[in-house]
């Protein structure tokens, strides 16, 4: 069952790598002529401050057009956002709200903007009314500085109210699970931009803002450190971490250009943030940096995000082979549960998920090592077990390879290979190359667990 999970969410992980990149360089200035609902409310907005206009489209995050549809007042049906620039204009963008009144679109408000360039758009419940927000967060030409607005409906109005907080990148969550959304801003170090390596310039911050109803002014619920190497956020998301905590599973790309994933949540019992993979003397969060640009995800369908960690095969290099583990942080332990790992040979173009037998601690303690030849094409599998605290056992149990038709023929002991499967020229087998490894699984596994790519 794990391989029928597994394979497909991998496969898809590994190809939307692609596909995102080539989404985000897509040109959404030029979208497709508008029609139905979506070309009367274009149409209206024209009448209303003319034709010359240059629409808004966020540039990050879940909504993309110039027009987002959502229901801002709970009557069940949509109502439209527009972020437009009169181009005679300079540096002076607006907000239009659109509401269908009857069977006509109307503008309801129009807002004056604080950025001219939109970052994102989110929505969350900031008041808990049971209604969504409009939380928009506007360009900065600083990796830090992009500025906030959220728009509040109350009493049939729409109020907007500017946070003094600005961030990098920003997620619009309920992390106390108070019903009511709260707004998690990140901000890189500002050590590039300012060239100086004071400590405030050092660091890199996660706050948490919640709307005090009473002075309408977001405070600051929580604040806590991250990895300060961040330059940019890549995948933030917001789901369960474990059986019982939610929180924010940030990846990011380094000033190095690693991948590396931060979880943040709300500990309701300690009432503060925590940065639980934060390593304070290295003013990082090391644990799952990693070479490849493999997201967070849940990987098993389980409901809980797992997160990644590349590890060489011996003797390989990270674009060809490597083992590719997910794990889930246990906030009650403060540690990484193993889940699932997988052998990516991008060399050979086969994956190989790790059977089950081989995760520990079901027969004492051991370990297996996976190694990668070049020459022979060859994936090496070691199994290393110890009892009592000595090494019992510590060798090469199984291999799988690949071969040309003719190499496979000329083998002198192909028989004793098992043929996982044929492509082409290609012959891909494995060889158990002892008996009585307590590892050892059957013949039919080993050919249900791998699958070329
Ligand atoms: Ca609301
Ligand atoms: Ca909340
Ligand atoms: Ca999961």
């Amino acid at each position: 069952m794990k391989k029928i999970l597994i394979l497909p969410i991998f496969i898809m992980l590994f190809t939307s790598g692609c596909s995102l990149s080539s989404f985000n360089t897509s040109n959404l200035m030029h979208p497709p002529k508008a029609t139905g609902e979506m070309a009367q409310i274009q149409a209206l907005i024209e009448r209303t401050v003319g034709e010359d206009i240059i629409f808004k489209y966020p540039q990050n995050g879940d909504f993309k057009s110039a027009i987002i549809m959502h229901d801002l007042d709970g009557d069940s049906q949509d109502e439209a956002i527009a972020v437009y620039q009169l181009a005679s204009q300079d540096a002076q963008s607006y907000i239009m709200v659109i509401d269908k009144v009857g069977n006509t679109w109307k503008v309801i408000k129009t807002i004056d903007a604080k950025g001219v360039d939109l970052d994102k758009v989110c929505f969350g419940d900031i008041n808990g009314d049971g209604i969504d927000d409009i939380i928009l967060g506007w360009s900065s030409y600083t990796s830090y500085g992009k500025e906030l607005t959220v728009i509040l409906y109350e009493n049939g109005n729409y109020n907007d109210l500017t946070p003094e907080e600005t961030y990098s990148d920003m997620l619009v969550s309920d992390f106390d699970g108070d019903g009511r959304s709260e707004i998690l801003t990140l901000s890189v170090s500002k050590r590039e931009d300012t060239q100086s390596d004071d400590d405030a310039n050092k660091t890199a911050r996660a706050r948490l803002l919640k709307l005090d109803s009473e002075s309408r002014k977001f405070k600051v619920m929580g604040s806590a450190l991250i990895d300060s190497t961040v330059v940019k956020y890549t995948h933030a998301q917001f789901g369960k971490i474990d059986d019982s905590q939610f929180g924010a599973v940030i990846d990011a790309i380094t000033d190095k250009g690693r991948t590396m994933t931060e979880i943040i949540y709300w500990d309701k019992a300690a009432n503060r943030l925590r940065v639980p993979f934060y390593d304070s003397q290295k003013l990082s969060s090391p644990e799952f940096l990693r070479n490849s640009v493999v997201h967070s995800s849940d990987i098993n369908n389980d409901g809980i995000i797992e997160v990644p960690k590349v590890d060489l095969t011996d003797g390989s290099n990270e674009k060809f082979t490597y083992v590719l583990s997910w794990f889930r942080h246990n906030a009650a332990s403060a540690k990484n549960d193993y889940v699932e790992s997988l052998i990516m040979n991008e060399k050979d173009s086969y994956i190989f998920v790790v059977p089950g037998k081989w995760k520990r601690p079901t027969l004492g303690d051991y370990s297996v090592r996976f190694g990668y030849d070049y020459n022979s094409r060859t994936l090496r599998i070691f199994e290393r077990i110890e009892h009592d605290g000595q090494v019992v056992k510590n060798r090469e149990f199984l291999n799988i390879a690949v071969f040309s038709k003719k190499e496979f023929d000329e083998l002198p002991n192909r028989t004793e290979y098992q043929i996982l499967t044929q492509e082409g020229n290609r012959i891909y087998a494995s060889i158990a190359l002892v008996e009585d490894s307590e590892l050892a699984i059957p013949a039919e596994e080993i050919k249900n667990n791998f699958r070329t790519i």
